[in-house]
């Protein structure tokens, strides 16, 4: 390389890093309060992979930042759905429900956790549906969701409307559900399309409860989903609760009175694990196997349940105090399925939010 060649190489690259140089200063100059705070801001998606991601980075392959589903188990416990009532021409009653699925919402299930939900009417569990023996229902069931979705009750019903052959298409598919409620019992709904588990572990399902023409007794009437949710998609379950959110009524006791019957419908819907069960304290109950005798079978504190196995529990406080119900099993009770009992007579205040164990 002669001189003349160094020199003018030399001179460009001294131009190449002068243009850079300024460039980089111009930039400044053009783009001079890049608010760095933002950075900051945590973000949610959902990956295609199904991951839920929080971060202030970029993920790679977001499919969404979505919506947060809020959820008040206070709300739920005693909620009830009778639907749109009109009489039919032969006397009998219809009972009509408008069910929306979707499977693009997030909850927040613990601290920190967030959790992508598929949800019946944009909650887990889905709406308590609730009939008397012989009406006529008639669900009028969209798919909002990315994926197909149906909706299989257990109970009786014609085998067209059992949810499970009539796939309803994703992205607005419809289907109309329509079956005499029977039998008299506490029976669960929920999404029945491959694979199940992923559909059911994600939240699609709710709790249907047909009444007796004569109805019963008169009771302080809860419903209770046993729940639990695979986070970090390992195949066993993180998270365990009464009505989704782990300890939920441990922090908000259930408040009820002494001497008054009350009556829970329990549905296990726990997925990988085999068995849930059901433990009371201070009291026994009267315990009714899926809701259809009206004799119980057992007078207990203890029950246990299969996947999909449920039932109703009567029973009433003599003495007022705290009392705990919970999972036997250590772990799912450690991990959230726990919950208090606040017994008071008429007499006294309702409690707000009591911590177990503050
Ligand atoms: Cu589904």
């Amino acid at each position: 390389m002669d001189t003349k060649t160094l020199v003018f190489s030399i001179g460009q690259k001294m131009i190449v890093v002068i243009a850079a140089v300024s460039l980089g200063f111009v930039g400044y100059l053009v783009f001079p309060i890049i608010d760095i705070t933002a950075q900051e801001q945590l973000e949610v998606f959902v990956t295609h992979s199904g991951a839920v991601v929080k971060t202030t980075g970029d993920v790679l392959d977001p499919v969404y930042t979505i919506q947060e589903v809020e959820f008040d188990p206070e709300k739920y416990l005693r909620n009830f759905d009778y639907g749109k009532v009109s009489q039919l021409e032969d006397g009998s009653t219809l009972r009509e429900f408008t069910i929306i699925a979707e499977d693009d919402k997030i909850m927040e299930v613990a601290p920190g956790i967030f959790y992508n939900v598929w949800t019946f009417n944009g909650e887990v569990p889905g709406p308590t549906i609730r009939a008397t023996e012989g009406d006529l229902v008639r669900i009028h069931f969209t798919n909002n969701g990315s994926k197909e979705h149906t909706m299989h009750f257990h109970g009786n019903h014609p085998a067209e409307m059992d949810g499970i052959f009539e796939i309803v298409g994703a992205g607005g598919g419809q289907f109309t559900y329509e079956f005499i409620a029977g039998p008299v019992g506490v029976h669960p709904y929920h999404c029945h399309v491959m694979p199940v588990e992923e559909h059911i572990g994600h939240g699609l399902y709710g709790v249907f409860i047909v009444d007796p023409k004569d109805g019963r007794q008169q009771a302080d009437e809860m419903v209770m989903m046993l729940n639990g949710f695979d986070t970090d998609f390992d195949g066993e379950n993180n998270l365990y609760a009464a009505n989704t959110i782990p300890f939920y009524y441990q922090h908000h006791p259930i408040q009820v009175t002494t001497n008054e019957l009350i009556r829970v419908y329990v549905v296990n819907m726990v997925g990988l694990d085999p068995i849930n069960n059901f433990h009371l304290h201070g009291t026994l109950y009267k315990y009714y196997p899926t809701g259809t005798d009206i004799v119980p079978s057992e007078f207990t504190d203890m029950i246990t349940f299969s996947q999909g196995e449920r039932g109703i529990l009567e029973f009433e406080y003599e003495y007022t105090g705290r009392y705990m119900f919970h999972a036997h099993l250590t772990e799912f009770s450690e991990k959230g399925w726990s919950g208090i009992f606040y017994a008071k007579d008429s007499s006294q205040p309702s409690m707000e939010g009591y911590a177990y164990g503050s």
